[in-house]
C-alpha cells in the first residue's frame, strides 16, 4: 500500500537531511595541521609560526636561556615538508613528557615524516596516551610508510 502524501513527505524530507549531513561531513574533517609550530613541554605552551624562519627564530631565543632543548619534531609531509611540529623539553630524552599523551590541535594523525634530535630516539604512537602500535626514529626519517598519518602520542628515550 503506498504511503499517504504527508507521511511521504516525512520520509522525503527524513532522506534530504541525512544526505544533506553525509555531504557536510568532509567538510567537517580536522583542520590542517598548523604551519611552523613549537611545544615546549614543561609549560605545554604551543606557539606556531607563519614561516620555518619564524619558528626558527623563536627557537634560537628558547636556546639563549637554555631551558629547554630539541627533543625531537614531525612533520605533515614526507621529507620534511608542509607544516612543522618541534618537540623541546628541559628533562631531556628519558622524561616522559605527559604534555605528549596527545598531540596540539590540528596534528593528530597528520605526522608523515620524523626525527630525534640530540641523541633522542622519538617514540611515535597510534593511539593517544602512547596506546596501539608504535614506531621509532632515531634520526630522520624522511617516509614513515605504513605509520604515514597515524600519530596521535609521542615519547622521546
Ligand atoms: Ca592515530
Amino acid at each position: 500500500m503506498p504511503l499517504p502524501v504527508p507521511a511521504l513527505r516525512a520520509v522525503l524530507a527524513a532522506s534530504a537531511g541525512l544526505l544533506t549531513a553525509t555531504a557536510a561531513t568532509p567538510a567537517a574533517a580536522a583542520p590542517p595541521a598548523p604551519p611552523n609550530c613549537v611545544v615546549v613541554l614543561d609549560t605545554a605552551t604551543v606557539t606556531c609560526y607563519a614561516t620555518r624562519a619564524g619558528l626558527r627564530a623563536a627557537v634560537d631565543r628558547l636556546d639563549r636561556t637554555a631551558a629547554s632543548s630539541d627533543l625531537g619534531a614531525v612533520w605533515s609531509d614526507g621529507h620534511g615538508g608542509g607544516s612543522q611540529l618541534l618537540f623541546r623539553g628541559s628533562q631531556g630524552c628519558a622524561f616522559r613528557y605527559p604534555e605528549f599523551r596527545t598531540l596540539p590541535a590540528g596534528w593528530n594523525d597528520v605526522a608523515s615524516s620524523a626525527t630525534g634530535y640530540g641523541g633522542c630516539r622519538i617514540y611515535l604512537y597510534e593511539h593517544t596516551y602512547w596506546q596501539g602500535i608504535f614506531r621509532y626514529a632515531d634520526g630522520f626519517v624522511g617516509d614513515l610508510n605504513n605509520f604515514n598519518d597515524r600519530t596521535s602520542s609521542v615519547h622521546f628515550s
